[in-house]
């Protein structure tokens, strides 16, 4: 009985928890220096990193700019669009299971 529900368990049951990336969407209103801030912010980058990215948002449409358990993706999330809601900026931020 036990070795018959041992042996369908071939691989260590050890399964890490999903990981969300969280994304900055362009439009076209929210000011670059905005995001930049943002980025430093609540996302620990330098001021070159978080240009850098900014950039990538404007031009591509979107960028991952982080990755992260989902409580605290939902939290990054929560912060960014209080955030940009607070100063009037459209800025959207969104998290997506990766
Ligand atoms: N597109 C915005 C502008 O030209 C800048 C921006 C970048 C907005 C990244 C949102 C995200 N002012």
């Amino acid at each position: 009985d036990s070795d018959a529900s041992i042996a369908l368990q071939t691989r260590p049951k050890t399964k890490r928890p999903p990981l969300y990336k969280v994304m900055l969407l362009n439009d076209d209103y929210t000011p670059m220096e905005f995001v930049v801030h943002v980025l430093e912010r609540f996302f620990g980058m330098n001021h070159a990193q978080a240009f850098e990215i900014m950039l990538t948002v404007h031009k591509k449409g979107l960028a991952v700019v982080g990755v992260f358990s989902h409580e605290i993706a939902e939290t990054k999330v929560t912060q960014v669009m209080d955030f940009a809601r607070r100063h009037q900026h459209p800025l959207q931020c969104t998290m997506e299971k990766e």
